[in-house]
């Protein structure tokens, strides 16, 4: 097993989050990745998922504006066309290498349609042969819908990835933990704010009873905002409402924060980090751990075509700039 001075944990988060650099979020599925793909007219396999992260990973300066990426599975084990490994050439170019290990979600019983992710079984095993090929950081996502969540929805989720976190923890990986709530729906600001505080204070409850050392984690939460189908308010009301939540119930002593995207368009994302990062009195950094907002455009604009990736690839970067602009107000 690695082991790991609690120091180097916290190291490995700090580098993640601090410094005005961000996550990039690839670990798609192979189900998710394969629609993704087919919706832009690309054939879905192994080859066309291996060639789409290629063209993400090998972006001229990516590691200007990213800190890290997370892969999944299948990712993590190809190779690129000149043989290196994904999690050796993302760290020969300054980009640490990170490992989605949940296995996804299932309905959790008697609790109508709230969710409950998996993949804790032999996960210490898994952990320690991704920790040998390079991770230095996994994630976990738990999935909130404002209408299903329940205390029980929030504690079972929370429980689990306070046992991934711990588990992460004992073999020198930092845990990125990501309680999701969803902004799907035409919820108002209320409900996103009352739902991430249920799923926030379980989390944080059950990874300190875990005995998890916040200094060494990553929290990915999501923006508290109205659904995608409700009227928006402006980006200054988001981040308020975001900073009231993160400042009530995350400890000073987490390393940073990056938040996911929820499927807002990429300037909005953008606002809302900007606007939050201006917050003076928060006590850890603010950064972004975005998919969508930062690889949706790049991704139509390759439409599975040599001639397109180096166009796809200033795409991506644009995109990445700008969150990474966003960002820059963290100490
Ligand atoms: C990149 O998508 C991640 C994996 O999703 P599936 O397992 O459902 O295919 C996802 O966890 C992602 O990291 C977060 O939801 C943040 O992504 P967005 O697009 O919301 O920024």
């Amino acid at each position: 097993m690695t082991t790991l001075p609690a120091t180097a944990l916290a190291d490995v988060a700090q580098q993640l989050t601090s410094g005005g650099r961000g996550i990039l979020a690839a670990d798609e599925s192979i189900k998710t990745m394969s629609s993704r793909l087919e919706q832009e007219g690309v054939p879905a396999s192994a080859t066309s998922r291996r060639d789409y992260r290629e063209l993400l990973l090998t972006a001229d300066g990516l590691s200007e504006w990213i800190s890290g990426i997370i892969l999944c599975d299948e990712t993590f084990g190809q190779d690129l066309a000149d043989g290196r490994s994904f999690p050796i050439a993302a760290r020969e170019r300054g980009i640490l290498p990170g490992i989605k290990v949940d296995t996804g979600t299932t309905a959790l019983p008697g609790y109508g349609g709230a969710l409950i992710t998996e993949g804790l079984d032999g996960l210490g095993g898994r952990l320690a042969a991704y920790a040998d090929r390079g991770a230095a950081f996994a994630k976990w996502r738990a999935v909130f819908d404002v209408h299903t969540i329940t205390p029980y929805a929030a504690d079972a989720n929370g429980h689990a990835l306070a046992r991934y976190a711990a588990l992460c923890q004992q073999h020198g990986i930092v845990p990125i933990v990501e309680p999701e709530v969803l902004c799907t729906g035409d919820h108002d600001l209320a409900a996103a704010e009352k739902a991430t505080r249920l799923a926030l204070s379980a989390v944080f409850t059950e990874l300190v009873d875990a005995g998890v050392d916040l200094t060494g984690i990553v929290l990915k939460p999501n923006f508290v905002t109205p659904g995608l189908d409700a009227a928006a308010v402006p980006p200054a009301e988001v981040a308020a409402a975001t900073f009231a939540v993160l400042r009530d119930l995350v400890p000073a002593e987490v390393a940073g924060i990056a938040f996911l995207s929820g499927g807002h368009p990429t300037a909005r994302a953008c606002a809302f980090l900007n606007d939050l990062a201006t917050i003076d009195e928060r006590p850890w950094p603010v950064t972004f751990s975005f998919g969508r907002a930062l690889v949706s455009a790049a991704l139509h604009t390759w439409g599975g075509s040599d001639s397109e990736v180096a166009v796809a690839q200033q795409v991506l970067l644009e995109n990445c700039r700008n969150a990474a602009d966003a960002a820059e107000h963290t100490a």
